[in-house]
């Protein structure tokens, strides 16, 4: 599927300004993969489709957990960590797009998760740093994943936590996972 194609499939499901994310995402990953090695057409299709399912209704996301083989305890979490995991089947489902690659970078984009694949760290990083985001200590990704992937992929994974943890607010296992592994690999 070509990229023309790949944006008019999304286009319809998102609101302009998520739109604008999306090719603020691509651009940024395809600036990764260069850097990385990371082949240009799975990243592109990953970050095309990363928040493919983000607006569907949460009677439709609960849907798809409740009926396919995503886990369960999904829907004892915030329902944000649902679009991920259920784009991930969907892009299959409605498109046809079964590379696990691109399906496993879209499924963690929003925790991480343990060991976690060059690709799958491209979408995880763009999505945090492209242009149009502003959180505090944002430069300090942006420069460091010009250097180490990992590095960044940490330091998104433990802002996060801390972020979350500062709102009171509950975190999916994948995403201490991730923060747990990347610490032991960057220290
Ligand atoms: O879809 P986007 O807005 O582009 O970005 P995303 O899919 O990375 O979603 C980010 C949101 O998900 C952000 O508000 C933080 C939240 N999030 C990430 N990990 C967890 C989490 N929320 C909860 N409750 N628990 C988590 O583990
Ligand atoms: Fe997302
Ligand atoms: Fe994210
Ligand atoms: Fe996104």
């Amino acid at each position: 599927m070509n990229r023309a194609e790949a944006l008019s499939l999304v286009k319809p499901h998102l609101t302009e300004k998520r739109y604008e994310h999306t090719i603020r995402v691509l651009n940024t990953a395809l600036t990764l993969a260069e850097r990385y090695g990371v082949s240009k057409k799975q990243t592109e299709l990953a970050a095309i489709f990363h928040d493919y399912a983000k607006y569907r209704p949460l009677k439709e996301l609960k849907h798809w957990i409740e009926t396919t083989y995503l886990p369960k305890d999904l829907l004892q979490f915030h329902h944000e960590l649902w679009h991920g995991p259920v784009g991930s089947i969907l892009i299959e489902f409605e498109h046809g797009i079964k590379d696990e690659e691109v399906k496993t970078a879209i499924y963690y984009h929003t925790t991480g998760r343990k060991d976690m694949t060059p690709i799958e760290l491209i979408i995880y990083v763009a999505d945090y740093i492209e242009p149009g985001r502003n959180f505090p200590g944002l430069d300090d990704v942006r420069n460091m994943a010009e250097r180490d992937i990992l590095k960044a992929a940490w330091m998104i994974s433990r802002n996060t936590i801390n972020f979350l943890m500062s709102k009171n607010q509950p975190i999916y296992p994948d995403t201490f996972h991730a923060y747990n592994d990347l610490t032991k690999k960057v220290y």
